[in-house]
């Protein structure tokens, strides 16, 4: 118990948890981590009210310096990227290689955020008055609540955390559970980097316990900016929540995200993409392909050549050169077993399904089977528009197939899900990028390039049931962790009246 990684508010560890959990690692889940110390509402309560305390002395110091405490963030990132990356795979099975890719996004992103210190522009505007100027200002929200997923659990919370900072915000973060030890990690840094105590606070709590907190804080005024990056189901809870207290929360939520491949499209550059963004994180970014839409004249080919690609993918054991691993915890595999269980029932599938084990191998397997969360990676073909599997969200390694005529036709597939995180197309014919940027209703599209992996500046978020319109990352993510003050300076000497002193010509 008392080596249990604990909540800190106010920079003390908070003691006596209400129960401790062991994070395992899902490539060998005998492997235990860290053992968690698991905390109740009250907590998130205390939390919220050492970020408010901390509040105005935190944006008192100027955002230049707010920015060096960021680039101290991102040296320390830097020193730090080969044992965070590590430990990331060891907690969450990510491959090695995506898992340095994480770091380097923290990174990224406080070189970002670095020089937005020394910019954070305001406006001057002017009036229609004489001797009267108008200015715009961008003031901090105050309170800033993060509650993130652990499948990206550095890189995501960083699109939060860095720009909620650098705007003058203090910050509560509930980490996942499954990737506590890594957050715990990732707490150290920004403590050991000159981020004062109560600035950012750390809660491990459940998700019930987080919601009945985080109501707690909101009747109570002290949380200002809800940032969520989790299920669309969780998330319109929580946007209700905010809603009650006239709060827009940020929220990024699932993708069912569609890869449209047309008749000219460089078919093996195709498969790479898909097998990267269907397959790559063992498929549980919310970035990650959900169906592939591709022409008929070239369906056949693709599936062909996609199925062999998939066949002959090494995976595995995610210290070493896989193209995935295993699925992050053991609720995420309950979760993706439920998905396959209605697969099999309602499709034919190309390849294996199910728990990789010794009685169903793989080749290019790599690891212990027996050890971890691995499954097979699926391929459905012929899906149809109104599946289950079509139209929700898996989170896991499958990858569904169905064809189209026309270009109207896949843009209109495409949008059926009704999420709109991500989306790509492949194709050679710069007219049907276009117009199929101008008609897919997706927060990002990739052009020839796969659904996952956008780049830390630039706007990141989605429509419809992905979101609820906000976007992260970049310059835009500013209108999150700011609000737009106008000033308006007289030096007239007199009363004038706006709209009554106005002489209009
Ligand atoms: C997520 O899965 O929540 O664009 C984020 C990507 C990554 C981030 C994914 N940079 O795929």
């Amino acid at each position: 118990m008392s080596s249990a990684i604990l909540s800190v508010v106010a920079g003390e560890r908070v003691p006596d948890p209400v129960r401790t959990t062991p994070s395992t690692n899902p490539a060998n889940t005998a492997d235990v981590v860290g053992t968690i110390g698991v905390a109740g509402p009250d907590v998130f309560v205390q939390a919220a009210r050492a970020a408010r305390e901390a509040q105005a002395g935190w944006a008192a110091l100027p955002a230049p310096q707010r920015g060096q405490v960021i680039a101290n963030v991102g040296r320390l990132m830097t020193a730090n990227k080969d044992r965070l990356a590590a430990l990331v795979t060891r907690e969450i099975g990510k491959p090695l290689a995506e898992a340095l890719g994480e770091v380097q996004e923290i990174i990224d992103t406080c070189d970002f955020f670095i020089g937005e210190g020394r910019r954070l522009y305001g406006q001057t505007v002017p009036s229609e008055m004489p001797d009267k100027q108008l200015f715009t200002f961008r003031r901090p929200v105050g309170a800033v609540a993060v509650i993130s997923a652990g499948n990206f659990p550095v890189a995501v919370p960083s699109w939060y955390i860095v720009p909620a900072l650098l705007c003058g915000n203090t910050v509560v973060w509930k980490p996942a559970e499954y990737s506590a030890v890594v957050s715990d990690a990732f707490y150290q840094i920004f403590a050991h980097s000159g981020v004062p105590a109560g600035v950012f606070n750390l809660v491990y709590a459940d998700g019930p316990d987080t919601f009945a907190g985080l109501e707690q804080a909101l009747a109570a005024g002290l949380i200002d900016k809800v940032g969520f990056t989790g299920s669309s189901e969780v998330g319109s809870r929580i946007g209700e929540l905010c809603g009650r207290h006239l709060q827009t929360p940020c929220l990024e939520l699932g993708g069912k995200n569609p890869m449209v491949i047309t008749e000219d499209a460089d078919l093996d550059l195709a498969v790479e993409g898909a097998l990267f963004s269907g397959f790559g994180t063992a498929g549980q970014r919310c970035t990650s392909l959900g169906t592939v839409i591709v022409q008929e004249s070239v369906h056949d080919e693709f599936v062909r050549r996609f199925s062999a690609a998939v066949a002959s993918a090494a995976m595995g054991d995610p210290t070493q050169d896989v193209l995935f691993g295993p699925l992050l915890d053991e609720k995420f595999a309950a979760g993706f077993e439920k998905s396959l269980g209605w697969i099999a029932a309602h499709h034919t599938v190309i390849g294996a399904t199910g728990r990789v084990s010794a009685d169903s191998p793989r080749d290019g397997f790599v690891g212990d089977p027996a050890a971890g969360l691995f499954y097979h990676p699926v391929i459905v073909d012929g899906v149809r528009s109104d599946d289950e599997l079509f139209l929700n969200e898996t989170f896991g390694p499958v990858v569904g197939i169905t064809s189209y005529t026309t270009l109207d036709e896949a843009i209109a597939l495409g949008n059926k899900s009704g999420y709109g995180l991500s989306s790509s197309i492949y194709t050679t014919d710069p007219n049907k990028a276009f117009r199929f940027a101008q008609g897919i209703s997706a927060g990002m599209v990739s052009v020839n390039n796969s659904t996952s992996g956008a780049e830390a500046h630039l706007p990141f978020g989605g429509n419809g049931k992905s979101g609820n319109g906000s976007r992260q990352s970049g310059i835009w993510v500013l209108d999150q962790f700011t609000r737009w003050q106008s000033l308006n300076w007289d030096y007239s000497g007199k009363l004038q009246k706006a709209q009554m002193d106005t002489v209009t010509v």
